[in-house]
């Protein structure tokens, strides 16, 4: 048939419903349907990256009945597909007329205006939306294979990747539901870090590996029982290399994303501590074994190994961080982790002045635990691309418990700390058990 009228949808379709569609089939009613769908890259510009990646949502839409061609839309603004295609209609939801869609919407209507093209509104399914059923998902937990990539993913869409400190399943959860709005985009964090720091402190041990693998997978495995989002796991320096493939197949079969492994030897200190007489670090060649090990054991290509370089914190300078980066890239590190436990961020950002110009770059790593007055854009701004909060959780945690504790034994009875410590009807329905 000639001149059929063109139809332009834009959807991301994380996970396709009947709303979508409902949405569909009257854009087909009106002509050739094109759908703009939406790039992990856009979609993260503003909320979560979806479950699927581009490739498998584009599988799925381009089956559609109702569906003539899709290609990527690049951006959350309609405008550059718009240009492209002059479409007649555009087919959206009533829902956007709110919220964080608004601009978009209207930029769309002005567009649509040069070409005398029509924006098409048809009713919102109500009750049905993709958060509900990433809700739900939730609830069931999700597969091993899907959460290990989330991570790498995440990288590629991202400026930055934002990790916070978990120890347990509630922080776990905190990490995995709590989100706020700036700017009429949705911020939340991306994923855990499993500190030995706060790990260990949580079970009343020093940060010195008296925590065995064992029982550190076992609180991992608590915290991947209630959560979706990708886990980085904190290794201290791997241990044994002997071992190090067992390490890695309990790793990728509870679904964390990453382990990152330090170039030290000898009983593991924290690296935060001001006396570091003692600490040694790893030879180079020799922590290349190490990661080299590791990728030739995972299972997966997108389980990452990051190397954290300690140099900084053992009092040697640029020179030796640079050329041991050098050496992990080329042994097959995903990441490199630059630790510093300098007030300010200078160290590392010289660090990455220079790493960056290397032909064997790969994406940086900060742990801004004593330079915390850092900001993102900052960190982004100097070549950084994942961020690790280690252990403001379990700092928050602790003088909150002591509080109430303390308001006990001064008062006599719990009265005065009821008021400030969540009710016993929100524990409850905390964790919901139907
Ligand atoms: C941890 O959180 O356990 C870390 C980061 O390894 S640091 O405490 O800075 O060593
Ligand atoms: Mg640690």
């Amino acid at each position: 048939m000639k001149n059929k009228k063109k139809v332009y949808v834009g959807l991301s379709v994380d996970i396709i419903h009947e709303g979508h569609i409902n949405i569909l089939k009257i854009a087909n009613k009106l002509g050739e349907v094109t759908v703009g769908l939406l790039t992990d890259e856009a979609i993260a510009s503003y909320k979560n990256i979806p479950h699927l990646d581009y490739k498998r949502r584009k599988i799925i839409i381009q089956n559609i009945k109702y569906v003539k061609k899709v290609i990527p839309q690049n951006t959350l603004s309609y405008v550059p597909n718009l240009n492209l295609i002059k479409p007649d209609y555009v087919v959206h939801g009533d829902d956007w007329k709110t919220g964080v869609q608004k601009k978009t919407r209207s930029d769309v209507i002005k567009t649509l205006k040069k070409w005398s093209g029509k924006l098409i509104e048809p009713k919102y399914t109500k009750n049905i939306s993709s958060t509900i059923i990433k809700n739900k998902i939730l609830e069931i937990g999700t597969l091993p294979q899907n959460r290990v990539s989330r991570l790498k993913r995440l990288l590629s869409s991202k400026k930055i990747v934002r990790i916070l400190e978990s120890h347990n399943s509630l922080t776990g959860l905190i990490i995995e539901k709590l989100k706020i709005q700036k700017n009429n985009i949705d911020v939340e964090f991306d994923g855990m870090w499993s500190s030995s720091l706060t790990d260990s402190a949580t079970k009343g041990k020093p940060d010195n590996s008296s925590l065995d693998f064992s029982a550190r997978i076992s609180s991992l495995n608590d915290m991947m029982d209630s959560t979706t989002k990708p886990l980085v796991f904190d290794a201290d320096n791997g241990g044994q290399i002997e071992h190090l493939p067992f390490l890695i197949r309990s790793l990728e079969r509870s679904g964390a994303s990453a382990i990152i492994i330090e170039d030290k030897i000898g009983l593991k200190k924290n690296s935060l501590f001001k006396d570091q007489k003692g600490t040694k670090q790893d030879k180079p060649n020799i922590f290349a074994k190490k990661i080299k090990k590791i990728c030739s054991s995972r299972q997966s290509n997108d389980f990452m190994v990051i190397a954290r370089i300690e140099s900084f914190i053992v009092g040697k300078g640029l020179n030796d961080a640079l050329k041991r980066a050098e050496i992990y890239s080329k042994a097959g590190a995903d990441a490199i982790l630059i630790h510093s436990k300098e007030k300010t961020p200078k160290e590392i950002f010289a660090f990455a002045q220079k790493f960056r110009k290397s032909k064997n770059f790969i994406p940086l790593v900060s742990v801004p635990s004593t330079y915390s007055k850092v900001y993102e854009k900052d960190l982004i701004k100097n070549g950084f691309s994942l961020v690790i909060y280690a252990n403001q959780l379990l700092r928050a945690a602790y003088p909150a418990m002591q509080n109430a504790a303390k308001s006990i034994l001064e008062k006599s009875r719990a009265f005065e700390i009821d008021k400030k410590i969540i009710s016993i009807k929100e524990i409850i329905n905390l964790i919901k058990n139907d």
